[in-house]
């Protein structure tokens, strides 16, 4: 008998038994999932495609956009706006929200996404990935709703309903939380099917490896540098034992690392731009990411908080991301918590 659970079952049986889930939502995750299909089988056609390479336009942020950015962007809008789970999507490649257009029932349901993540990853054929992030509009009585609107995206990131990502590596994985812990599930390219190949990941509190752009080194704030100046002394150093050293430069295998084997990963504010809390996003980056490693059992901070208690003011806001093993992520908290009472902080 085949014992394989598919994503269908698992979302169903998460609906019917823990009444975890409405069907509306099971229904949305199911269509994000498909879209990531989508979006690997494209992104393994790679040159044979013609999808690789610049598309020669500038998303909100200023970063120039590659194809797959387009693409997966677009993929992920087509198979959401009819099904009439969502109110509206936002995304790191469109500059406002996209409402569900008049011509579709609306839903009660936002969702964002980076549809590619680890963008200058794509042309060198390393694994990236699709982040997102679900939340329900606070307002959804159809007799006094206004239009939907960007103030109803600026949620913190503990009233998310599901949130999850897609690595596209050697193996295709969706990785999801709907708050009850966090489930794996690997694409059966022959069956075209997720199947559920990990439940309830745990990621371990102690750990020996950081993933951290050592290249920004000389920009860091005094507790960056005093963590990693620790990590580097190895064994003979205050921590007593040897660190190794991870980084792939795209958040989603980082983190799917993490999640895999324990670890930290930081992309810490620096000096270079003052004004800037980080480089990466906290609606669609940090705050599903954050999710997912606290219902591991890891934490995530931005040096000062617990990311998931932070307002957003702004849909395309950044943050400052300390994420991983539990004791790890506390050890590099206490180290900021501490230079900002002695005053050695900069940020
Ligand atoms: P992207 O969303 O434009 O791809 O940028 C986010 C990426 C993360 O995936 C990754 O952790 C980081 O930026 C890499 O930064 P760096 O180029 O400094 O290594
Ligand atoms: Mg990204």
């Amino acid at each position: 008998m085949n014992k394989t659970i598919s994503l269908t079952r698992y979302l169903v049986e998460k609906q019917r038994v823990g009444g975890h889930i409405p069907p509306e939502l099971r229904l949305l995750i199911e269509v994000v999932a498909r879209a990531c299909k989508r979006i690997s089988i494209s992104i393994n056609k790679g040159a044979l495609g013609g999808v690789l390479g610049s598309a020669d336009t500038e998303n909100v942020q200023g970063e120039v956009q590659k194809k797959l950015d387009i693409i997966a962007n677009e993929v992920l809008i087509e198979a959401n706006e009819w099904g009439g789970h969502l109110a509206a999507m936002a995304s790191e490649e469109m500059d406002g929200i996209y409402a569900v257009p008049n011509r579709f029932p609306q839903g009660e349901y936002l969702l964002m996404f980076d549809p590619l993540d680890g963008s200058s990853n794509i042309d060198v054929n390393v694994s990236i990935g699709t982040i997102f992030s679900v939340l329900r509009k606070q307002n959804d009585d159809p007799e006094t709703v206004e239009p939907v609107c960007e103030q109803d995206f600026l949620q913190p990131g503990k009233q998310q309903v599901a949130a999850g990502y897609c690595v596209y590596g050697p193996q295709t994985t969706l990785v999801l939380t709907v708050g009850d812990g966090v489930a794996m599930f690997t694409l059966d390219r022959e069956q075209g099917s997720w199947v559920l190949t990990q439940d309830q990941v745990r990621i371990p509190e102690d750990t020996r490896e950081f993933a951290i752009n050592m290249s920004n080194m000389r920009h860091w704030d005094a507790p960056v540098r005093r963590y990693i100046d620790e990590c580097l002394q190895g064994k003979d150093g205050p921590r007593g034992k040897d660190f190794n050293m991870r980084w792939i430069a795209s958040m989603v295998a980082d983190v799917h690392r993490i999640l895999t084997r324990g670890g930290i990963f930081m992309y810490p504010w620096d000096k270079r731009e003052p004004h800037k809390p980080g480089k990466l996003r906290l609606m669609y980056e940090a705050n599903p990411m954050g999710w997912l490693v606290e219902q591991a059992g890891g934490a995530a901070t931005n040096g000062r908080q617990r990311i998931l208690d932070l307002h957003p003011t702004q849909l395309h806001e950044r943050v400052s991301v300390i994420l991983g093993s539990r004791n790890e992520v506390e050890r590099v908290t206490a180290y900021h918590r501490e230079a900002a009472a002695d005053g050695t902080s900069a940020a």
